[in-house]
Parts: C-alpha cells; structure tokens; sequence
C-alpha cells in the first residue's frame, strides 16, 4: 500500500515535471504556418507551426495566425472542421497561394462565440459549408479571400453577429453567401458562377440586416435572393452593384412579411429567363424603393407588386415589358422607360389593373403600348411618345403630358439634351435628386424624365452697357461650349472632370446671378477656362 501512494506521487511529479519543461503548451502572439515545414514543427513548442489546427492552439487571444503559401488539408494533418474560439486573425500570404482545402464535405472553418476573427488573403475550398458563423456575439471581417467549391460559401445564421465582407471572389458554390440572420455588410465582392444564388437571404424569422454594396454580381442563376418566411424582420440594401448576366433573376425580392428591400444606383444588365419565375431585372413583391437604377438588356426590366415606388431609373433595351406589375399601388416617378420589347410586343410600363401613379416619366419607343392599364391610374405630367402600337391603352393622357421626341444625348446615353422638350416641363413629385444626383428642380422647373441637366446662363441681370456685347459674345461661348459638352460626356464622368464641370457651372451662376457685367464677364472668361480643360480631357475639341 506504502509502496503504491509513493508511485502514484512519483508518477505526479514527473506529470508537473513534464509541464514545466516540455513547452508545447507556450503561447505567442504571432504564429507561422507553413505546409512545407516538417511534421516535427507542430509538437516542437516554438511559433512555428505546420498546420493550422496546431497553430490555432498556441496562439494568444487576439494574436494573428500567419499562413505561408501552400495547401492545408487532411493529408497535411489538419483536423476540419477547424474551429476559431478566441479573437483572432487568419492570414494568408495571398489568396491565390494559401489554399484551405476541406476535402469536399463538412464546414471547413467555424467561427465560435464571443469573439472577433478576421480572415484574409486565404482560399477556403472544398466543403459543405467554407465558413459558419453561427455562434452569437460574433464579429470581424473577412476580406481578400477566395471561395470556391462548396454548397455555401459564407453561412450567417445567428441574430447576434455582425461581420463585413469585402473584396472576396465568391465562385462555384450553390449560394454565394447564405444569409438566414444577423447583420452583415457587403462590399466589393465578386460573386460569379454560383450555382443558384449569389447572394441568398432567406430568413425562417430573426432579425437580418443585410448592405449590398458595390459588389460585382454576374452569371449566377439568381444575382440577389431575399425572403423573410415567418415573423421577424428583414431589411436589405441593395446599392451600387453591377448585377448582370445572371441566369433566371438579378433581384428576387420574394413575397414575405416586414420586408424591406432598398435597390439603388444598380446597374442591373442582361439578366436571362426563367421557366418558373418570371424572370426579371428586378422581380420584386414586397414594399421597396428601387430609384436610380440603370436596367437595361434583361428578359424585363421590373416585375414588381405592392407598395413600391419607381423613381429615377433608366429602363432601357429589356426584352419585354420595361416595368411589368400585377397589384398596386405601385407609385412610378420620373423614369425613362425606353425602346423596351425587342422580343414582340410589349409595354413600357404595363399592367392588368389600376391603383398607381404614374409622374414625370419619359415613356417612349417601346414595342407595344407606352402605358397600359386595366383600370383607373392617376398619369399627368409624362412624355409618352413613339411607342409601337399606341403610347396609351385603358387610360388617356394626363393634361399636363406631352407627347415630343425626348431628345436623348444618344448612342445608348439617356441624358435629356438641353433642347429636350422634358426640360421643367415636369412636376414636383417629392423627388429631389435625379439618376446622376443630381438636385431637382434645376433651372425653371422638373425636368421629366431620369435626368435632371444642367442649367445654361440665360439673361443676366442689371447688364452694365459697355461690357454688354463682350459679355454676350462670351456667353454665347459658355451656351455653345457646354451644350457641346454634353453631348460628349462618357456614362462615367471621372472625377476631375466632375470638379470642373461643378467648377464652371459655379462661374456660370455666379454671371448669372450679379448685377455687374464686368464681374460677369470674368466669370463667363473662367467659365470657358474650364470648358477649355474639360476639352483636353474629354479629348474633343468643340467650336466655339
Ligand atoms: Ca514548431
Ligand atoms: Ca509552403
Ligand atoms: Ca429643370
Ligand atoms: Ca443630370
């Protein structure tokens, strides 16, 4: 018995023994990864590691795991699914180089609770799902990554976790990012080549909150699926985004409870057909705001339901109808709805009964009817022109609505020239800002349409005579400059061209607007400066 109690001391011993001077356990704050680094490395107690399963246990709350150039996989040693529990930063050397590779199943990284993880510069490839987030209190930002080859790229489904995701390349996955709660912010991403959804919000019920921004989504079968299935609330923000090329849809807005979906300043292009759906530009059935949009090229530009309101867009070239909506009230404000139906006959806004409003729209060249409806609609103040079978059927023309050549700036721009019979020939509508940002209204009035343009020097005020002739010569040169001006702005003003049209149309203001000539002369003469270096970097040269 004596002899026993002494072992197991013994054996106590070389246990606290063994802790102290085997230093496997030691933690850093920095820790190195590398494949090609020996088996020995993960067992040897110092910051280098050959796995990133052993790197993961020596590494400080808050420390950054480094990871070399090389693949991660089973074969190496690594133990999937590779749970992060602490705060953290995963970082690889480049995407292209620090490949993860699950093995084809299961989730290849998964985020715990209570922490904050960054990952970047790394691939994640091989899965069921790349990367899980759905543990509460989770935050961070995962960015500069490749996902690839996985039912889900990104899975987000706790209330409580907020993560950025930008600048990844999302590919080859089912859905892009599976999103069923929390919030998430968007950016800059590549979602390309997803089997079903770039991006797929669909919420059981919870919280989401979801920013789309500025992100390239293309050749997906649905660009941006959103559904809210039982009580809860889903909001999502869709701003500006290149949404093209997908299959079936750009934007499904599914039909759904507390739902609001926000989709701005898209360009939202040559999105396919769909057996099933009606597949749209936009397909849309909840309360949305869809405003300053550029659509054009899709099988329809704007299938839509309830409580929406259409302002500011160009809805252009779509292969049927330019907006399409089943059930109102669907409020539609200053659009250009242009040369839409190539496929047949079809209307440039079209719908089977009444209940919208129709305002300070240029509706013109569609196959079919400019406005066709089945019922009562409040319309005035349009330019419904040229459409193929007729501009209007169910319903006339408002009083205030002309019907003249908009005057585009043409080659696939829809400015309005400053000719264009749209200029203040609108109304206030509530809508203060025009598809460029515009301010509204310029000049005398609303313009109709998308486009707001700029204002042009008319009468100067209080004129002092003997500047009179000088000043008018030089502002027939202001009138001729800028109007040759527009006429040649690229779809993308670049930046210090915009400084100097902003410049010139504060000198143009400021002449008009004094009671001195003289000053006013000055001012058209720094005017014309600036038209001259707009010029030079337009590369046009404009007579003058
Ligand atoms: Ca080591
Ligand atoms: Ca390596
Ligand atoms: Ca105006
Ligand atoms: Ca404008």
């Amino acid at each position: 018995m004596r002899k026993k109690i002494g072992g197991i001391i013994t054996i106590m011993f070389l246990i606290s023994l063994l802790v102290v001077i085997n230093p496997v356990n030691a933690q850093y704050t920095d820790v190195y990864v590398d494949d090609d680094y020996p088996v020995s490395e993960d067992t040897d107690g110092d910051a280098d590691f050959r796995t990133i399963t052993a790197a993961l246990g020596a590494v400080d709350p808050g420390g950054i795991v480094h990871i070399a150039a090389g693949t991660y996989d089973t074969a190496l040693g690594e133990v999937f699914s590779i749970f992060i529990l602490q705060d953290l930063t995963l970082e690889g050397a480049d995407a292209t180089t620090t490949i993860i590779d699950a093995g084809g199943a299961g989730t290849a990284v998964v985020i715990g609770n209570n922490c904050t993880v960054d990952i970047r510069n790394v691939t994640l490839q091989n899965a069921t799902t790349l990367l899980l987030v759905s543990n509460p209190s989770s935050f961070g930002t995962i960015s500069d990554n490749i996902f690839t080859g996985s039912t889900w790229g990104i899975q987000l489904t706790n209330n409580l976790t907020d993560f950025t995701i930008d600048n990844n390349l999302i590919t080859n996955c089912t859905d892009g990012i599976y999103f069923t709660r929390g919030k998430a912010t968007v950016t800059h991403n590549i979602l390309t080549g997803n089997n079903v959804n770039g991006i797929n919000c669909s919420m059981m019920g919870g919280t989401g909150t979801i920013d789309i921004i500025d992100n390239t989504i293309t050749n997906n079968v649905v660009g941006i699926y959103s559904v809210l299935m039982m009580a809860g609330s889903l909001t999502v923000t869709i701003t500006g985004n290149t949404i093209s090329g997908n299959t079936a849809v750009g934007i499904h807005s599914n039909f759904s409870l507390a739902t609001v979906t926000t989709i701005t300043d898209n360009i939202i292009t040559g999105n396919g057909f769909s057996g099933v759906f009606r597949a749209a530009g936009i397909r849309d059935e909840n309360p949305s705001n869809i405003m300053r949009n550029t659509i054009t090229g899709n099988w329809e530009g704007i299938i839509t339901e309830r409580n929406t309101t259409i302002a500011n867009n160009i809805i252009a070239s779509n292969n049927r109808h330019g907006i399409n909506y089943f059930s109102g009230p669907v409020t539609i404000l200053h659009n250009t709805i242009v040369g839409n139906g190539s496929a047949g006959t079809y209307d440039g806004i079209h719908r089977s009964n009444g209940g919208s409003t129709i305002t300070n729209n240029i509706i013109a060249s569609n196959t079919g009817y400019g406005i066709y409806v089945g019922g009562p609609c409040a319309n005035n103040y349009n330019d419904v022109w040229g459409n193929g079978v007729s501009d209007y059927f169910g319903v006339t023309a408002g009083a205030d609505s002309i019907s003249e050549d908009p005057l585009f700036v043409g080659g696939g721009d829809y400015h309005i020239l400053l000719s264009s019979p749209c200029v203040d020939a609108g109304i206030d509508a509530g809508v203060y800002d025009d598809i460029d940002g515009d301010s509204r209204p310029l000049d005398d009035g609303f313009d109709i349409g998308a486009d707001e343009i700029h204002p042009t020097p008319q009468v100067l005020a209080n004129p002092i005579a003997a500047f009179m002739p000088v000043k008018n010569y030089h502002l027939r040169q202001v009138n001729t400059c800028l109007e040759c001006i527009t006429e040649n702005l690229p779809e993308d003003v670049s930046e210090d061209v915009q400084t100097l049209l902003d410049e010139m149309q504060e000198h143009i203001n400021n002449a008009n607007t004094t009671g001195n000539s003289i000053y006013a002369n000055n001012e058209l003469l720094k005017a014309l400066k600036c038209c001259e270096d707009i010029q030079e970097k337009l590369g046009i040269t404009c007579p003058l």
